[in-house]
């Protein structure tokens, strides 16, 4: 019916690609413009960008071979501070490379698990990551290499993670499960060799027991040199491995986090799906795969404002607004000691102000007097462009390393004709469209630059255009940004607050509508008081700014701004601060949207909340959409490891958006807060190299020093604070028909199962009617002795009687008890279950995660008489905990079964295995 429809209808849903990170190009086997930057922090060692050509040549060569000869590095770029020093003769000047879209980021430590490499990736299997980290430590320390494998085949895992989408075969959590009357050790291959030993004593750890789980402490050592090349996702350190668990010897039965993401998947199997090698047939060998290093330097900024000025701009103050944000970015954002110009243009372009030195107030003043005050004409962006190009090369000749902030309005058919010349010209293009009926090509000028995009509706309320200003700066960062319209004598009227963090140059800004300014207030935590007195005016601009001297006090402070004039006007304030240099680092909040392209062609949002690299859990996110008719739509997001959002308390906050209205530019932007709550960054979910503990040479024991211990949450306290953050805007071509349901729910990923004496507990959150929003109509649910079978063939699968649930609310948590079958109270076999939900207009979801319970029944022999009260207590324990899921929400897992003081040895904790059982017993 409807679905024939949707699909023709989403057939033209092409939308751009939101860009996130620089892009790498493969061309002829060979990777191109791989950019790995080093964080300005770092301080200056030439050696470290030896260390990155000797890693990056060992990988290609080790990446080259784990993929039969089909790919290498071609082409790498190191991109280095301006902090370092300037060498002109060995650096080249960046062009369109930056730190903050390298692919691969050398800065200082990652958390409390110290050194460890990682890749940040959470979008799913076959998905592309965020970045690779690893620490200068790790680049100039040779110590790693014992414990992680060497460099270049660590360099190979983490660009398994990052580029293919797949994840680890090892489990730092649960490194044994049980298989039947065995442990089995969380690897990959199963004939993977070596000993679980307990420190050198090889002889105390026993696999071989359903009664008795592996002891705390029990490690697997593998091998050091053994005939199997699999597997790189497992760990490299081995020496023969060179190759990808694939088809034949993937361990499906592993609870690691490839099989968990990846259905089940081996990852050479998920490789060979990426679009990388969709089309390709296996290669063969063909001489030289060593890479060539360009090495560049980030130098001062050379950026050319090119502003609009035709006609439209006269209408909904869009001029006043550009005046008002331009003049903000000269007098507060633009850096000392950079070059600014001003190009302005409507059917042709005019330079306003050739390339200047800015260097104090008086400076920026001539440049502030040089924005426009008049609109009128057509439009030729390119004309525009053009001028731009000549005054950015005023300084050099060339306009290599430079940028471009265009801001426009206006509809212009011809904007292509400058692409060729914008992508050869090396120069950084951000846009800002205003209003909406910017040029549809205008965002590709972004995007073929690595520039930044936004979009500032016409609501002067929404203050989208200060926002995109402010982004365009490194060094500020936005806690608050907000507006209203107010009536004569109404106030707009609120709270922020300064962490620690932060503090340093906090600027408060007011804009407002008309010629009769605001009587603003502002309190600091001592209540101390500002008024308008306080406030720098702009002559021209209706705004002021307030800088605190210093550093701001940490705490909250508040404002209230009254309109004075005799009629309504619209008032906006933005607070925004910088890092105080004090120990503590800054919150930093990141946002990433990605659009699909096939069905159910849904928005996903997410927002990556660190401190110092670590995640922020418990804070409250919301990102603010405002759509081509500046309509607002809020969305919540979540941590919570269901629903669009991979792993719970990692840091990511993500939700689906499907709430569409009308065709065009959207934009968005997120605003995160923890005020009065317990929040902790931790030691977070990663995909990462794996810590291996040790080895076996000849027989012998060859310990690694204990990893670095796992700090607790204690140790890292997050303090109150608030951040917004603008995310950009996006385009959606094509929406779905309004009356028709398009989507269906989404799928669960966190369906959990436990056995408790013969009754089987399913778990999950409950997805909504349209993804994660609404409610569900009904559940089927199904089981099977082989997880596979469920995975290839659910509907073939035995259905369980769902009956008695009555779907819940998206978010809820969802529960289903039922007592076992006669027939499957077979002692060490095991059950799997999944779950599909459907929505009232019968749209199904994809098949959840695959759960499973072993029916275990403890043997006699471990109720020995002589066993004391504690033990009989734990080997209940261990019956409850032994059988619960183990495919699943590993995370969710640590909690129940292991202690995570002790490194994620398996330990029962008996209060929470108590715990759990009561909360069973109510339920
Ligand atoms: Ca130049
Ligand atoms: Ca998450
Ligand atoms: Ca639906």
């Amino acid at each position: 019916m409807g679905t024939n429809n949707y699909l023709v209808v989403f057939s033209l849903f092409l939308l751009l690609p939101h860009l996130t990170s620089s892009k790498i190009e493969l061309v002829d086997k060979g990777y191109r413009n791989l950019v790995i930057a080093i964080h300005k922090a770092v301080p200056e060692n030439p050696q470290l960008i030896e260390k990155i050509k000797e890693m990056l040549k060992e990988a290609s060569n080790y990446l080259y071979v784990a993929t039969k000869f089909r790919v290498f590095f071609k082409d790498v770029k190191i991109l280095l501070p301006d902090t370092w020093t300037t060498k002109p003769d060995l650096y080249r000047k960046a062009t369109t490379e930056t730190y903050s879209r390298a692919n691969v980021i050398i800065a200082g430590q990652k958390n409390s698990k110290g050194d460890e490499p990682y890749t940040l990736q959470y979008e799913g299997c076959g998905k592309e990551g965020r970045y690779i980290h690893f620490t200068p430590n790790f680049l100039l320390n040779d110590k790693f290499i014992q414990a992680y494998g060497p460099r270049g085949k660590v360099f190979v895992h983490e660009w398994a993670h990052l580029r293919w989408g797949v994840f680890n075969e090892y489990n730092e959590y649960q490194p044994f499960y049980r298989d039947g009357e065995h442990y089995r050790v969380t690897k990959c291959p199963k004939d993977l060799s070596g000993k679980v030993c307990f420190g050198n004593d090889c002889s105390k750890c026993n696999l071989e027991n359903a009664n008795d789980p592996p002891k705390e402490g029990c490690v697997f050592l593998p091998e050091k040199y053994q005939e199997t090349s699999s597997s790189i996702m497992y760990t490299p350190v081995v020496k023969s491995v060179n190759q990808f668990c694939n088809k034949s010897n993937h361990n499906q039965d592993a609870p690691n986090d490839q099989n968990k993401f990846c259905k089940l998947k081996s990852a050479w199997e998920v490789i060979l799906e990426s679009e990388d090698f969709r089309n390709a047939n296996e290669a063969t060998d063909s001489g030289s795969v060593e890479p060539q290093f360009t090495v560049m330097q980030e130098s001062q900024t050379i950026l050319c404002l090119v502003l609009d000025i035709s006609g439209s701009m006269s209408g909904s103050q869009r001029l006043e607004r550009l005046q008002q944000s331009s003049t903000l970015f000269i007098e507060k954002i633009a850096k000392e000691e950079s070059f600014i110009g001003i190009v302005t243009f409507n059917n042709i372009a005019y330079v306003k102000k050739g390339l200047t030195y800015v260097s104090g107030d008086d400076v920026r003043k001539i440049l502030v007097n040089a924005l426009p005050t008049k609109a009128e004409g057509g439009t030729n962006i390119c004309s525009g462009i053009r001028d731009a190009f000549e005054v950015l090369s005023e300084d050099d000749g060339s306009t290599e390393g430079d940028e471009i902030l265009l801001l426009t309005d206006g509809e212009d058919s011809g904007i292509s004709s400058c692409f060729e010349a914008v992508k050869t010209s090396g120069t950084i293009v951000h846009t800002i469209a205003l209003g909406p009926s910017a040029a549809k090509e205008l965002e590709m000028l972004s995007e073929m630059t690595n520039g930044k995009k936004y979009y500032a509706s016409d609501n002067f309320n929404s203050n989208g255009l200060l926002e995109a200003f402010m982004e365009l700066s490194e060094e500020q960062i936005q806690l608050e940004s907000t507006g209203g319209t107010q009536k004569p004598g109404g106030s707009l009227v609120g709270d922020t607050y300064i962490d620690s963090g932060v503090g340093f140059n906090t600027n408060f800004l007011v804009t407002w509508q008309t010629n009769v300014k605001p009587d603003i207030s502002i309190s600091d935590p001592d209540g101390n008081k500002y008024l308008t007195k306080d406030f720098k005016l702009e002559e021209k601009a209706t705004v002021g700014t307030l800088i605190i001297p210093g550093k701001a006090k940490t705490g909250k402070w508040s404002y209230r701004i009254e309109n004075t004039a005799h009629q309504p006007q619209s008032m906006t304030i933005s607070i925004t601060s910088q890092p105080s240099g004090a120990q503590s680092e800054p919150v930093i909040v990141k946002t990433n949207l990605q659009q699909t392209n096939e069905p159910p062609y849904t928005v996903v949002i997410y927002v990556e909340v660190f401190k110092n690299f670590m995640p922020v859990r418990h804070a409250n996110v919301t990102a603010i959409i405002e759509t081509a008719n500046t309509k607002i739509i809020p969305v919540i997001l979540k941590d919570n490891g269901a629903a669009a959002d991979l792993v719970k308390d990692d840091g990511i906050y993500s939700s689906f958006m499907t709430d569409y209205d009308g065709t065009g530019r959207y934009n968005f932007k997120v605003q995160v807060s923890k005020l009065h709550t317990e929040t902790k960054a931790a030691a977070g979910h990663t995909s990462g190299a794996m810590y291996v503990q040790g080895y076996l040479e000849n027989g012998t024991v060859h310990l690694n020093p204990p990893k670095p211990v796992v700090v607790d949450d204690e140790d890292f306290p997050v303090e109150d604070f608030v951040r917004t953050k603008s995310g950009g805007t996006f385009m959606v071509k094509v929406v779905p028909p309004a009356n028709q349901d398009v989507f269906p729910p989404c799928q669960i990923t966190d369906l959990s199962a436990e056995l408790l004496n013969n009754t089987v507990i399913l778990a999950w959150t409950a997805p909504g009617d349209d993804m994660d929003k609404g409610t569900v109509a009904e559940y089927e649910i199904r089981k099977s002795k082989q997880a596979v079978h469920l995975r290839d063939n659910f509907h073939n699968a035995t259905q369980i009687n769902t009956s008695s649930i009555i779907p819940l609310a998206a978010g809820s948590r969802e529960q289903l008890l039922f007592d076992l079958e006669e027939e499957e109270k077979v002692n060490n076999s095991v059950i799997f279950f999944a779950v599909v939900s459907r929505d009232e207009s019968l749209l199904s979801s994809d098949v959840s995660n695959i759960a499973q319970v072993v029916i275990y029944h403890p043997s006699p022999k471990s109720r020995d008489p002589d066993t004391s009260n504690q033990n009989r207590k734990l080997t209940v324990g261990l019956a409850v905990s032994l059988v619960t899921i183990i495919l699943c929400s590993v995370l969710g897992l640590i909690a129940l079964i292991i202690n995570k003081r002790n490194s994620g040895m398996m330990v029962l904790d008996e209060e929470h295995v108590r715990k759990k059982l009561n909360i069973v017993a109510e339920a």
